[in-house]
């Protein structure tokens, strides 16, 4: 078995060797799914998981705007469409300094999965920018957004492509990129997600990939016979969706005692609350200041420059700012220290050592891909109010979103129970996305 998986990285590695974010999550899809591929008979000899590495389509291009002071920037935007089997592609841009192929493949085939798994019909895809928002004043950013979309537009739309938000693409973004399409297109279509509530948009959309990975967590939780009530909590990241995991972790009556940013992390020994964390939401969202300016307000807090959180002791964490943020010696720490559960709700945070160590002691791990898809999904039920061109109700949208995390729950315990009893969610979850991908791409044909 060795032997196929590694000559199957071999040649992916031939045509991606540049690539070492692509790589590494290819890496850990092959090394559950070639096996189940093997064991059935389906599946084997049809190539297909290298027709699912391979993007069907990438599109790169240059994005010119004009600063505040007159000079004339250059950007690089990108779409990847890595696969429509099951649906149209669907999946969030990122606007960050470091964004690349290699980043925007690596989320683009792990949405794939995810999107497989929130039991809509949803193909993946992931776009964005080399575009740093950080300091750039309204109009820049809405004249990034304008020029960004006067290229995306030919190539996406309600049928087609449908993207969303992911790091520094939040609503204000979105509207500026939404108004542009619908300037250029003449039409008011549901071609994004993540919209406003008065033009399209569903409630619960800003919260949903947070709460969904707490919900995620709570099933989790369940087979142990454990809640929130009471527990200690890490969370890093301060954006979208550390701000609403940390929401959710409150009301369930557990004690958040961390947010981070790339610049360090806060840590409050006596747990954020609902005050606290409307401080942070104002402080994040509309002045768009650092996690640090915490301290001031909540002198009791302490700032720890150019730290990450993990070595809080805590009974459960959860990731939530970026890929690779969690390596081995911080899963050491965390063991050490007695955290039992992680959520991961931004994606591919743990590193494989780190996550083969949460597997060796029993953690109960859940991959972004599983536990961070509420945010997808909740995209999925936005896509389907504007083609009914009908709103559901707050309580309407969380209680479905609740199902759903309990679906991709119970899929990845179906894939994923081992003989000893524990939940292997990393293996049960690339199974589950993969059989319901793969199963659609052979009906279809080699297309
Ligand atoms: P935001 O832009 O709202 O927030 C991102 C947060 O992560 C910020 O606090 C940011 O700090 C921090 N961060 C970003 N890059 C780094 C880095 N290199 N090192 C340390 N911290 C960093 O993004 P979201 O909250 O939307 O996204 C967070 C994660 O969740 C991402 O992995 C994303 O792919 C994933 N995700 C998002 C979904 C969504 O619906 N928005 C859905 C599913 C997953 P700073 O301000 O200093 O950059
Ligand atoms: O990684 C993700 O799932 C997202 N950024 C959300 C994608 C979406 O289309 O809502």
């Amino acid at each position: 078995m060795e032997q196929i998986i590694n000559s199957f990285l071999e040649e992916v590695n031939s045509r991606n060797a540049h690539e070492p974010e692509f790589m590494q999550a290819v890496t850990e899809v092959a090394q559950t799914v070639l096996p189940y591929i093997v064991a059935n008979d389906i599946y084997h000899g049809k190539n297909i998981l290298m027709r699912m590495v391979e993007p069907e389509r990438v599109v790169m291009f240059r994005v010119p705007w004009v600063d505040d002071s007159g000079e004339i920037q250059v950007n690089r935007g990108y779409r990847i469409e890595m696969n429509s089997a099951i649906g149209p592609y669907k999946g969030g841009l990122r606007f960050h300094e470091s964004v690349n192929l290699s980043i925007l493949k690596f989320l683009a085939f792990e949405q794939v999965f995810k999107n497989a798994l929130t039991t809509l019909p949803m193909g993946g895809g992931k776009g964005g920018a080399d575009f740093n928002p950080k300091g750039k004043s309204d109009a820049e950013v809405m004249r990034f957004c304008q020029s960004f979309m006067t290229e995306l537009f030919r190539h996406i739309g309600p049928n087609r492509d449908i993207p969303a938000g992911d790091i520094g693409v939040g609503g204000r973004e979105i509207g500026y990129m939404f108004g542009q399409y619908k300037r250029l297109k003449n039409e008011f279509t549901g071609v994004l997600t993540g919209k406003g509530i008065s033009w399209g948009g569903s409630l619960i959309r800003p919260e949903a990939t947070g709460y969904g990975a707490v919900y995620f967590a709570q099933n989790m939780l369940q087979t142990r016979a454990e809640s929130f009530e009471g527990k200690k909590v890490v969370i890093s990241g301060a954006g979208n969706v550390a701000q609403y995991a940390a929401e959710k972790a409150i009301q369930l009556g557990a004690t958040v005692l961390t947010l981070s940013d790339s610049s360090g992390f806060i840590h409050d020994p006596e747990g954020l609350d609902d005050e606290k964390l409307a401080y942070v939401m104002t402080l994040k969202n509309v002045k768009r200041q650092r996690i640090h300016e915490y301290v001031k307000q909540y002198p009791k807090a302490t700032f720890h420059k150019g730290e990450k959180p993990w070595s809080v002791p805590c009974d459960i964490a959860m990731p939530c700012a970026t890929q690779n943020e969690l390596d081995e010696k911080d899963a050491k720490t965390l063991v050490s220290n007695g955290c039992y559960c992680i959520s991961e709700g931004a994606n591919m945070p743990s590193t494989p050592k780190a996550i083969s160590h949460l597997h060796a002691n029993k953690v109960l791990y859940a991959p972004g891909k599983a536990s961070n898809a509420g945010g997808v999904a909740v995209s999925g039920l936005e896509m389907a109010q504007n083609s009914l061109r009908y709103n559901w109700t707050r309580d309407e949208v969380d209680q479905r979103l609740q199902d759903i995390m309990k679906d991709i729950h119970k899929a990845c315990v179906s894939y994923g129970a081992q003989d000893d009893g524990s939940i292997n969610y990393e293996k049960g979850a690339n199974i589950a996305g993969f059989v319901k991908v793969a199963d659609a791409m052979l009906a279809q044909g080699v297309v």
